[in-house]
């Protein structure tokens, strides 16, 4: 798996499994694990204001001496700050998602971190590889939370095709059979959140996990199309509300927004998972046991490693 693999030579870790940035999910504790286990751990800046990021950065330089990144959501209020204090606290590795990191790309670069683009077209792909990024995300819309249109299937090879920086998979990958399909598209590694967040070592709240846990495949849905901003989160009243008030007519963009905000706060540090926001991905009905990210990402691993050898 890790043999001349070109992320694993460019990010000096062990296994191209890359932790999904989970907004409120993804601390200095689940990064720092993952990264321990051979991956590469992100810290999510979404929710963090540049000192509080500061703080978990340095908390994961406590738990790890393997390399780890922070993930930048572009719609962040804080994104300005996070950027610097990536740069001053000299993280080596960048991803960002939601959006385009133009603005952002060349202080980045200049500060010698290598940035990885969440990309959910080939457009943006192109757009990213000329801007000096290292490698791409490639997510389909089978992910969680925020999501593009196109299915991981179509998206990655038509990806692969377009750019010539390497191209990691995500979105409905939570095992080997995932993993090895992703390099049959031509990835050369795999992005997974949902199954890092059933993780033992995240921190996220125990009602949100086992929300997860027993959900099946069906059971999410994507709300906010109207909005421009669609999520993908599990079925509950909070996003059943929200999907009805969004085709009704009677409620407005700003309503809708403000019905949004707070919700994945509510949902996974109150636990509150009626009216909060569980976001996960279509995958959630596969991972059914909490392991930790060491025991995922060697069972991954192995499972793909044989498949691949067929
Ligand atoms: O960013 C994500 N997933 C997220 S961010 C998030 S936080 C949030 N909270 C409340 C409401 C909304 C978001 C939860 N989940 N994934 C990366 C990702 N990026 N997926 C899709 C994209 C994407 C989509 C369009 C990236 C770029 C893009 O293009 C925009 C452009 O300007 O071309």
């Amino acid at each position: 798996m890790n043999k001349n693999n070109p992320i694993c030579e460019m990010l000096n870790i062990k296994y191209p499994i890359f932790q999904g940035g989970m907004a409120w999910i993804a601390d200095c504790h689940l990064a720092s694990a993952v990264s321990n286990a051979g991956g590469l751990g992100l810290i999510a800046a979404m929710n963090s204001d540049g000192e509080n990021l500061r703080k978990q950065i340095r908390e994961a330089k406590k738990l790890t001496n393997k390399p780890f990144g922070v993930n930048l959501m572009l719609m962040s209020p804080y994104i300005e700050e996070a950027v610097d204090v990536v740069c001053e606290e000299k993280v080596p590795i960048v991803t960002t998602g939601a959006g385009n990191p133009a603005p952002f790309m060349e202080k980045l670069k200049n500060a010698g971190v290598k940035v990885i683009p969440v990309v959910a077209s080939v457009t943006l792909a192109k757009m990213v590889e000329k801007m000096g990024a290292s490698a791409v995300i490639a997510e389909g819309c089978e992910s969680g939370g925020h999501v593009g249109e196109t299915t991981t299937m179509a998206l990655v090879p038509q990806v692969v095709d377009a750019i010539n920086i390497p191209v990691i998979a995500a979105g409905g990958i939570a095992d080997g059979r995932g993993m090895a399909a992703s390099f049959m598209l031509g990835a050369k590694g795999i992005q997974m959140g949902t199954a890092f967040l059933v993780s033992k070592e995240c921190t996220v709240h125990k009602n949100y996990k086992e929300k997860i846990l027993k959900a099946k495949d069906r059971d999410t849905i994507v709300t906010g199309k109207t909005l421009g901003h669609p999520v993908r989160s599990i079925k509950n009243s909070f996003s059943r509300d929200f999907y009805t008030k969004e085709i009704d007519g009677h409620t407005t963009k700003d309503e809708l927004e403000n019905m949004g905000k707070g919700s994945l706060y509510r949902a996974a540090i109150e636990g509150d998972i009626k009216t909060g926001s569980c976001m996960c991905g279509q995958i959630c009905g596969m991972v059914k046991e909490e392991e930790t990210c060491k025991e995922i990402i060697d069972k991954i691993v192995l499972k793909a490693d044989t498949l691949l050898k067929r």
